[in-house]
């Protein structure tokens, strides 16, 4: 049994088996042991023959801490490795007894704990947080009835439609073998080889090039269970279901020069967010929506819903809200809980089953698998974040690490030692398969009813606002200019004809590439008359206010006490964050003589890692500031970005230091003449960008 440290400076403490108290040291410091428990005299100095002389082999204490830190490392997940988790919990607002019988959803109000671990794909453990990629979003969910994982992504649809070809995706997309990188980019030969030869990637690509692959945290992003699953009744009958979360604070993304520059200043920028936001008690929150349909709307779409390259628009089949999901606690020990949680697809608990997806059904081996590989065996679930919260119990025992051995003599079933009547034990209550009709000749083959694999690229293209086009446009010239081979790049815009002929003509002139490329052979051509679903764009679906969101203020010694007061009150009342940026991070007061802390300095501080960006120098600190050169970034980056830019008088000399001359100066720089400005401002900066800025600081 662990009990908790007695401060975070001291190692853990934990009671003997036979649950005796330790030794102290006086007062409640407790003696250090060996993992044997025996009491460490000297933790310092290895053992050795007289003072200078060699060391001994029969230190065993140095022995057993040098072996213990040697295995310390397990492998990391062969894709989602680098990833940051917290805990939470699942509130039912509407029950969905009407067509799921899992016991989750039956009691509104009743909370579930849960486990969330975002995640980027390609990158390894120790990668950047803001590079271009998919998130996983992988919630675990500690139900009465068992464990139940969503192992999810922040795109609703994924690269390829069979299992057999994730190792295939994955090769591409990770570092070559040859030469080990680049890491976690897909701005590289191998990865564009392999989608631009396997057309069922263009949807997905599409998504992975617009700005929901550089979100601005894990808070502003959405959750989707990506497959087809089914809802069983209480009557056994079932119920077509997609699964999505959706962030209470909206969506945002950042743009990719920032992204850029982000991954330089603060390659945890996502995991210092989420670590901040819920610290401070702004609990990150989304709600659970569910689309249900029967047989009928599958026969009915025009698209297979068994396909993971295709989704079904909220304009067609609507989302029910039926709860809420709350991350309120980080991680005691991120290794413990973070890094050893095994997130399973095939987790799931009564009232809720599979369907015929043959991504999904591969993914039921792969997770089991792998969580046997990272995790060293099969009692992995032993682990208290992976272990079930409802009592458990079963006959399997031994293997590495056992914890959960049978007590007693039966250790099989039926037995008649612990059964009354000696039978095997049948409960009502458990798990049954929804008894689907299975027929069909054994053979490899893809169904013709996956084989349309523009339609829904397009759709995805229509239902962007300009912005987001340009944005996508952009990144393909940006990846494709990474790319070496012209006949990859080429092919590549022959897929882009059959999604836009605008895009596919954008990126070719981007890319200087000309005649433009024939169309690629369509397996089907694209659906006629498809219409937009604001849904699928981020701009449409913003906050309208900077709840959540965080202002950098550059600040020198001497700051306007009211101007700095009146501005962090109108970002505190709204429930946003304020950090100051200044010459030296101490040593600084306010016009009353107020001592501040900084949080950054100038040149740590960058206004990438801002929502929006206020400058308050005064008249000397303007002056020395317009020589710093990180300071001109600071403004200059901020203008290029589309972030609003409040100031104050002083403030114009660094304006102007960074190139913002008077007639660049827009309705986004904002001039902060007094306190009164202060709330408008930071209602001005709920709208996050000025989009019509980016056009006019973009030329080619
Ligand atoms: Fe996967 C991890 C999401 C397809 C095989 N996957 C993993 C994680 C997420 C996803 C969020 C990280 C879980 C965590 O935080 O620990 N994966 C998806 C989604 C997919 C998908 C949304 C498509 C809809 N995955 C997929 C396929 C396969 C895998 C087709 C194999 C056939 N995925 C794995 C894995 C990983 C994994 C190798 C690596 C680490 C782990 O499982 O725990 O088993």
């Amino acid at each position: 049994m662990s009990k908790a440290p007695h401060s975070s400076a001291l190692p853990p403490t934990h009671t003997g088996n036979g649950g005796e108290t330790h030794q102290t040291a006086g007062g409640d410091v407790p003696v250090m042991t060996t993992q044997q428990g025996v009491p460490v005299a000297d933790d310092q100095n290895t053992l050795r023959a007289g003072a200078t002389g060699p060391a001994l082999m029969e230190d065993f204490h140095f022995r057993e801490k040098i072996f213990h830190f040697d295995h310390e490392r397990i492998p990391e997940r062969v894709v989602h490795a680098r990833g940051y988790g917290a805990h939470g919990y699942f509130e039912l607002t509407d029950s969905l007894a009407d067509v799921c019988h899992a016991d989750i959803f039956q009691r509104v109000g009743e909370r579930t704990p849960a486990f969330v671990r975002f995640s980027t794909v390609a990158g390894n453990k120790g990668s950047a947080d803001t590079v271009r990629d998919v998130r996983g979003f992988a919630v675990k969910l500690y139900t009465k009835q068992g464990n139940w994982d969503i192992v999810g992504n922040n795109i609703p649809v994924f690269f390829i439609q069979d299992a057999i070809k994730f190792p295939d995706f994955v090769h591409a997309a990770k570092q070559a073998p040859d030469r080990d990188f680049p890491q976690a980019q897909t701005a590289h030969d191998n990865f564009w080889d392999f989608v631009s030869l396997s057309p069922e990637a263009t949807h997905m690509v599409m998504w992975a090039m617009s700005d929901r692959a550089i979100p601005r945290s894990f808070r502003f992003m959405e959750g989707f269970g990506v497959h087809t699953f089914r809802l069983i009744d209480a009557q056994g009958r079932s119920t077509y279901v997609k699964f999505h979360w959706k962030p209470k604070l909206g969506l945002q993304s950042i743009v990719w020069n920032e992204a850029l520059k982000i991954n330089g200043a603060d390659p945890d920028f996502h995991r210092r967010d989420l670590w901040q936001a819920i610290t401070s008690g702004h609990y990150p929150e989304w709600e659970l929506g569910v689309q249900l349909f029967d047989d009928a709307f599958a026969d009915s779409f025009p698209f297979d819903i068994l396909d993971p390259t295709k989704l079904i628009p909220e304009e067609v089949v609507p989302i029910r809200r039926v709860g809420r999901l709350v991350l309120d606690r980080m991680v005691d020990n991120f290794f413990a809980e973070t890094e050893q949680v095994a997130f399973c697809t095939q987790n799931i608990v009564p009232g809720i089953d599979f369907t015929n997806d043959p991504l999904l059904q591969g993914r039921n081996f792969s997770y089991l698998d792998t969580q046997t590989k990272r995790l060293g065996g099969p009692n992995f679930t032993h682990i208290p974040i992976n272990a079930p919260k409802c009592p458990f119990h079963n006959f399997q025992q031994d293997g590495h690490m056992a914890m959960h051995n049978p007590k007693g003599r039966a250790n099989y079933e039926p037995n008649s030692w612990s059964q009354p009547a000696g039978g095997p034990r049948e409960s009502a209550d458990g798990y049954r398969s929804f008894p689907a009709e299975v027929s069909g000749a054994k053979q490899r083959q893809r169904s013709d009813s996956f084989a349309d694999h523009y339609s829904q690229a397009r759709l995805f293209w229509i239902s962007q606002t300009p912005v987001e086009q340009t944005h996508i446009r952009d990144a393909y010239i940006f990846e494709l200019s990474k790319v070496e081979t012209p006949a990859i790049r080429a092919r590549m815009v022959s897929h882009l004809r059959h999604v836009d002929e605008g895009l596919a003509k954008g990126v070719a002139h981007g890319l200087g590439l000309s005649p433009l490329p024939e169309p690629a052979k369509a397996a089907r051509p694209v659906v006629e008359g498809l219409k937009p679903s604001p849904a699928l764009s981020i701009l449409r679906n913003g906050p309208d206010s900077f709840t959540g969101r965080k202002l950098g203020i550059v600040v020198t010694d001497g700051v306007d006490h009211h101007m700095l007061t009146a501005l962090r009150d109108a970002v505190a009342a709204i429930g946003g964050t304020v950090e100051l940026i200044a010459p030296t991070v101490g040593g600084l007061k306010d016009s009353t003589g107020n001592p501040l802390v900084a949080q950054q300095r100038i040149n740590g501080g960058p206004s990438v890692l801002y929502d929006a960006v206020a400058l308050l120098p005064t008249v000397e600190g303007a002056n020395t500031l317009r020589h710093e050169a990180t300071m001109r970034d600071f403004i200059a980056d901020a203008y290029a970005h589309a972030k609003f830019i409040g100031h104050n008088d002083a403030a114009e000399i660094l304006l102007a230091a960074a190139g913002l001359h008077p007639r660049m100066r827009d309705e986004g720089v904002i001039a902060l003449e007094g306190t009164i400005d202060a709330d408008r401002f930071v209602q001005t900066c709920g709208a996050l960008r000025l989009w019509a800025r980016e056009g006019r600081v973009h030329t080619i």
